[in-house]
């Protein structure tokens, strides 16, 4: 009998999405650059499967079932495009590729249009869930060829996570590079996410001055509440962990963040769209400003800063804290479908956004209840251009409100960075004004620069230029926007 599907890259990704597709009965041909791992692998965790080895492209390719499907979870950039290449001639028109890994999704456009010319269909895929979700069920996110997604979908609904009524938490997200954008977002509200929650963190500790022990409840309870979620459990695993020593391990460890890249594109992409996606940005900055350990210490001494304890109630702080983390969280969700809204606009992608919501719910690292809430907003309307205008989130947003800003003032008053929480509640606030500044930045730029502006009192569409100094000329500026 022939393979379903082979799997080329056996790294922590690979290995376990090929025993997960094993497990749910699906014969799998496994083949890695360094031959070593395929033996080491078969041996190893695949003894006693069906899974197979194949010790070139060549030999994997003529193992496998047709049309073939050939999944790659290697690392991104230049590999995927070699092994694409060493590919092509050895796949026949009506073939698959999918790219498992954490692609950049202007790169599965192109090799998606690339494929179409030769016959082949390419599929870009986010896999979201780390080495468990991939060994027992991940999000998945597909997007690129359609005409592909029948062949390939009982392999990732297959193993996929499910939801708690059975829904799996992959389907098919769009054309061409749509997936890999999704997943990019996701990962994106992922580094929004960690940060509130270390934001909160920050506070407990230098604030109000909470042990670990303290903390580890805090967030224990908080997963009883609206944040329950993936990453609010494993904060408060975290904080339980004891070093040989006894101490808690989390105050033993360097303070300075890593990234891969996929916030800064996430970043990257709303600069580009125009969206303002504040939280995320802020997020990706804060892992960046982490990185800068020997200026900060150096800058701590010559400003001699210090943090002034947070004076009050403890327990009622700790619920202000809970309702500025949950109504910042609800922040940043909107910015990101906001920018998916905008990505699908000008890419025709046609995006579902209570579908992706629904892949979200399971089997990612932002897996929460809250998703089956964003769900439910866009099944109610799927139009809705700000998620907070949701009956739900707005009646959160308004009772945490109070709350939110007691929490945001405090940290700046007694100096604690929370750039996260603060800065979406001044996204809230400039949302929710019907008139900002801009008329003087436009009087600014047309004063400098002949930029030109509009005015209240005509149509929208027509552009007036004043020669505010009586020195300049009339001759203005070319009106556009990026
Ligand atoms: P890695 O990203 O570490 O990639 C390892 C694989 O790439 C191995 O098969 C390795 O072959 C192959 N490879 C490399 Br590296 N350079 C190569 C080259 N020049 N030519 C051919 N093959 C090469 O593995 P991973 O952590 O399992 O991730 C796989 C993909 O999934 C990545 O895109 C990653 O971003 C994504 N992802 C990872 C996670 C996670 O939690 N780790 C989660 C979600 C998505 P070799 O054995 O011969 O060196």
């Amino acid at each position: 009998m022939k393979g379903d599907i082979g799997v080329v890259g056996l790294a922590v990704m690979g290995q376990n999405l090929i025993l997960n597709m094993n497990d749910h009965g699906f014969k799998v041909v496994a083949h890695n650059r360094t031959a070593a791992k395929v033996d080491q692998f078969l041996e190893g965790p695949a003894k006693d499967t069906n899974i197979v080895g194949a010790y070139s492209l060549q030999e994997m390719v003529e193992k496998l079932e047709t049309p073939r499907k050939v999944m790659l979870m290697v690392r991104a950039g230049d590999v995927v495009d070699s092994f694409i290449e060493q590919l092509i001639p050895l796949l026949d028109k009506g073939d698959i590729i999918i790219d498992g890994g954490n692609t950049n999704y202007p790169d599965t456009n192109r090799r998606v249009a690339y494929l179409r010319e030769k016959g082949i269909h390419f599929i870009g895929t986010g896999v979201s869930g780390g080495e468990e979700g991939a060994r027992f069920g991940p999000s998945i996110m597909p997007g690129g060829s359609p005409e592909a997604w029948e062949a390939v979908k009982p392999i990732l609904q297959g193993i996929s996570a499910k939801t708690d009524k059975g829904e799996p938490c992959c389907d098919w997200v769009g054309n061409d590079g749509a997936g890999h954008f999704v997943k990019m977002v996701h990962n994106g509200i992922e580094y929004g996410d960690m940060q509130l929650i270390c934001e909160a963190y920050q506070f407990m500790q230098d604030g109000l001055g909470m042990s670990a022990d303290d903390m580890q409840k805090v967030f224990a309870d908080w997963n009883t509440t609206e944040l329950d979620s993936y990453l609010v459990e494993i904060t408060a695993d975290i904080l339980k962990y004891r070093d040989e020593d006894g101490a808690p391990l989390v105050d033993k460890i360097l303070d300075t963040a890593g990234q891969k890249g996929t916030g800064k594109w996430t970043g990257i992409n709303a600069l580009d769209l125009g969206i303002p996606l504040t939280l995320i940005s802020e997020s990706v900055f804060s892992r960046c400003l982490s990185s800068m350990k020997d200026q900060r210490v150096a800058a701590e001494k010559l400003f001699g800063k210090t943090v002034q304890p947070v004076e009050g109630d403890q327990q009622e702080w700790v619920d202000a804290l809970r309702q500025a983390l949950l109504a910042s969280k609800i922040i940043s969700y909107a910015q990101g479908f906001m920018l998916m809204r905008e990505a699908s606009n000008q890419n025709g992608w046609d995006l579902n956004y209570g579908n992706v919501a629904l892949m979200w719910r399971g089997g990612c690292i932002i897996r929460s209840a809250f998703l089956g809430n964003i769900r439910d907003a866009f099944e109610n309307d799927a139009e809705i251009a700000f998620l907070g205008s949701d009956p739900y989130f707005k009646a959160i947003l308004e009772n945490c409100l109070g709350a939110w800003r007691k929490v945001a003032a405090k940290s700046l008053e007694v100096g604690i960075p929370m750039p996260c929480t603060t800065s979406a509640l001044s996204f809230l606030d400039g949302y929710t004004t019907a008139r900002l500044p801009a008329n003087l930045l436009q009087a600014q730029r047309d004063y400098f620069g002949a930029h030109t502006y509009e005015r209240l009192d005509r149509e929208r569409g027509e552009f007036f230029h004043t020669n505010w100094t009586g020195t300049g000329g009339d001759t203005a500026s070319t009106t556009y926007d990026v």
